[in-house]
Formats: C-alpha cells, sequence, structure tokens
C-alpha cells in the first residue's frame, strides 16, 4: 500500500524547502508545484532538486486546471494510494505588499484555497486527501481587540491586511469543507517563524542581513519602519515538523504553533547588533528616531516611514499549548539561537 505520497505548493518557498527536505528523509513520494518565473526561483530546493523521490510540476493557484491535472497525474500514478498528504504553503506572503496587490493576494491566498479544495473534490479525492493549510496568526491582527493577552486557538479573529483578509476566508473555507464534506482538513495557525531562508523583506532577515552588509563595510545603516511592533518568532525548521504532525492524528483538527515568547522589532535590532560587537542605544523620537552604536557614537539604524503598514499589527504572541498536548510539538530554537544562526551566517 501506497501512503507516503506528498504533494506540495509553495515548494520554492522557506517553508516548502524545509518541509520536502523532512518528507524526503521520511521516504515520501515528493510532489511540488513551482511556478513559471523569468528567473531561476529553486535556490532553496537546488541541493534535493535531483532527488528520484522529488516530481516538480508547473502551476499557479490561481489556475485551477492546473491543480486538478496534477492531482489527477498523482492518483493515476499511485492507483493503490490511501491517502495523500498536500500541504498548501503557497502565498502571496508579505503582508505589506498585500497592500499594494490586494486582488492578486486575494486570488492567490484566498480563492487558490477554495479551488485547491475543489480540485480535491473533482479528483474523487476527498477521502483520500490529508489537507494542511498554511493559516497565520495575522488572523488574530488586532489582538487587543479580543481582550486576550496571548492567542490560541479559541481567540478571535480580526485581521488588519488584504493578508490577513485573505488568510481568513481561507481559514473557513478549510473548516467549512472539513464539517460539509467530512474532509481530512486542518489549519495550522503558524505564529512569525524564519531562518536562514527566510525571505529578504521580511524583518528579522532584513536585520541580519543589513547587520552583515555594514560588518563587511558595504552599507553604513539599516534602514526600517515600526520598530515597536512586537512579535513571537520561531524556526522554520520546526515549525514544518508540527505540520507534519498535524495530518498524522486520527482526525483533522486547527492547531496553533508558536514560541510563546515575545520582542520588540527594536529588541531584535539590539540583540542581533550585539552579537557583532554593537551596543545600540536610541536617541530622537518617532521618524527622527536613530539607533547608534554606544561605543563608538556611529550612527547605524535610521526610520522610514515608507515601510510603515496602513494597519498596523502591534503584537503577536501565540499559545501552543494544545499542539504541545496533542501533536506532542515544541519549538526547539530559542529567538537568541535563531538570530545567532542567521547573523553568523549573513555576516560571513
Ligand atoms: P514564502 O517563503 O514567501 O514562500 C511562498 C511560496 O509560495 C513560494 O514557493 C512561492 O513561489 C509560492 N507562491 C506564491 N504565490 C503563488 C501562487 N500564486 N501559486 C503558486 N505558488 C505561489 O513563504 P513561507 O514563509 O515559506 O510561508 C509558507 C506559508 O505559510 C505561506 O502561505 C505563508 O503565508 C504562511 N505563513 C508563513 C509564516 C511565516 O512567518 N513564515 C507564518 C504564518 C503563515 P515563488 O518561489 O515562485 O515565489
Ligand atoms: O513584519 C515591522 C512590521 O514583514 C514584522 C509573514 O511571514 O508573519 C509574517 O508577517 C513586523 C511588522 O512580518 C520593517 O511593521 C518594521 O510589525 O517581517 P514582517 P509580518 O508582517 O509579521 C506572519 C505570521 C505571516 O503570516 C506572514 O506571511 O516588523 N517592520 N520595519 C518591518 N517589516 C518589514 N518587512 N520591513 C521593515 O523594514
Amino acid at each position: 500500500m501506497d501512503n507516503k505520497i506528498v504533494f506540495i505548493t509553495g515548494i520554492t518557498g522557506q517553508d516548502g524547502s524545509y518541509l520536502a527536505e523532512l518528507l524526503l528523509e521520511k521516504n515520501y513520494k515528493v510532489y511540488g508545484l513551482i511556478r513559471r518565473s523569468s528567473n531561476i526561483n529553486t535556490q532553496r530546493i537546488e541541493h534535493i532538486f535531483n532527488n528520484k523521490n522529488l516530481i516538480l510540476r508547473y502551476g499557479d493557484l490561481t489556475d485551477g486546471t492546473c491543480l486538478i491535472n496534477i492531482l489527477s497525474e498523482i492518483k493515476n500514478n499511485h492507483k493503490d494510494m490511501e491517502k495523500l498528504e498536500i500541504y498548501n504553503l503557497a502565498a502571496q506572503s508579505h503582508v505589506k505588499i498585500s497592500f499594494e496587490i490586494p486582488e492578486y493576494t486575494a486570488n492567490a491566498d484566498a480563492f487558490g484555497t477554495l479551488k485547491f479544495l475543489e480540485a480535491i473534490r473533482s479528483c474523487g479525492l476527498e477521502k483520500i486527501a490529508r489537507f494542511y493549510q498554511a493559516s497565520t496568526s495575522e488572523l488574530y491582527g488586532l489582538a487587543s481587540h479580543s481582550g486576550a493577552n496571548i492567542l490560541s486557538e479559541t481567540t478571535p479573529f480580526y485581521p488588519r491586511s488584504p493578508y490577513g483578509v485573505a488568510k481568513l476566508y481561507s481559514y473557513w473555507i478549510v473548516k467549512n469543507y472539513r464539517e460539509s464534506y467530512d474532509m481530512f482538513a486542518c489549519n495550522g495557525i503558524l505564529f512569525n517563524h524564519g531562518g536562514v531562508r527566510r525571505g529578504h523583506n521580511f524583518i528579522e532577515r532584513k536585520i541580519t542581513l543589513g547587520l552583515g552588509k555594514i560588518v563587511r563595510g558595504e552599507t553604513d545603516r539599516l534602514t526600517v519602519g515600526n520598530i515597536d511592533s512586537k512579535r513571537d518568532i520561531g524556526n522554520s525548521k520546526d515549525f514544518v515538523e508540527g505540520m507534519w504532525r498535524m495530518l498524522q492524528q486520527d482526525k483533522p483538527d486547527d492547531f496553533v504553533l508558536a514560541t510563546g515568547v515575545m520582542h520588540s522589532i527594536r529588541e531584535l535590532i539590539e540583540m542581533a547588533f550585539k552579537l557583532k560587537g554593537f551596543d545600540i542605544c536610541w536617541k530622537g523620537e518617532g521618524l527622527d528616531e536613530i539607533g547608534y552604536d554606544k561605543n563608538t557614537g556611529r550612527e547605524l539604524i535610521f526610520i522610514n516611514e515608507k515601510y510603515f503598514r496602513p494597519a498596523e499589527v502591534d503584537w503577536l504572541l501565540g499559545d501552543a499549548t494544545k499542539a504541545k498536548e496533542i501533536l506532542g510539538w515544541e519549538p526547539n530554537t530559542s529567538i537568541e539561537e535563531l538570530l545567532g544562526e542567521m547573523v553568523e551566517q549573513d555576516c560571513k
């Protein structure tokens, strides 16, 4: 019986690449969806590219036909499969950019999920497929409106961006298909997670890459936006293990994955820069605030309003107790360790 078959969308992204690696190690046959691009976009999976158990197909979440075609191919190739794991990780995942391309973000991040679920039904795979949806802590958005000070599966949502709103649709359509068609469909409500494969325009990577450029003398500054928002940031490698565990359960459910520790962007900058001997202090206010090195007086961190969002998510702190109790999942990496690994790579 063929039970280790998986289809991953977003396989060229941070999480998709780690998940593909994990599942190849577990001897899965891995099908991955990649997008056509004018330049190479497979750097994160270069090291597994020639693995005989990795099969890549071109497609796009906004193209329902390609999803039906790939699912049909998988069904044909594995006629005796009892289970097909599907991880829907593809998305326009940048919150700030979702304000600039809201319609595309909705097409990919909301309707893409609907097209996928319908493709599964059209192919007659609804009893075989186990569907993981990449939901997000951005669903909580204006977290303080709920009165909670830590966010769990039962905290009400209040998204604050076109990205968050599109992901809210996906969260509910996954729940709806689970309840309506008895599908094994789960939402992983994941708080921020990064690492050395993180996209360059997410804050923790922008900080470590910027620090690297300063250390090498390639630039004299790091320019950022709102440094007072707070995030709970874990390691992508730990989080993909949690995704896999969700699809190994007896029944489908939704789970928060988070570290339970939160820092402001200001603190993240101070922590990362400290690793290279800078002692960052702050002077000035608002857009004129500057971070300088106490030892030398060098001004290193500047604020620019172009990095601010029309609506901000001020804080996100997750409670992953349910994942710990039911999945036996816990994060293995502290923010200090994560930043340490990123600084080491990006300051080479
Ligand atoms: P990422 O690095 O930005 O990767 C996104 C992936 O989706 C890439 O492979 C990208 O392809 C692909 N993609 C984008 N639009 C697509 C489309 N229309 N059709 C097909 N593929 C498309 O994101 P990530 O950090 O790995 O996150 C994975 C998922 O988890 C995303 O859904 C994200 O929204 C969600 N999430 C992330 C976090 C986090 O902190 N990392 C937290 C919660 C939830 P290209 O390589 O061709 O661009
Ligand atoms: O911003 C502030 C910014 O873009 C974090 C995605 O993976 O996690 C991610 O979304 C905070 C925000 O991530 C800059 O205003 C300040 O408050 O790194 P970010 P995000 O918006 O939290 C969630 C869970 C996802 O689901 C998403 O896919 O940092 N910030 N200055 C900045 N942010 C950026 N990007 N750049 C700055 O210069």
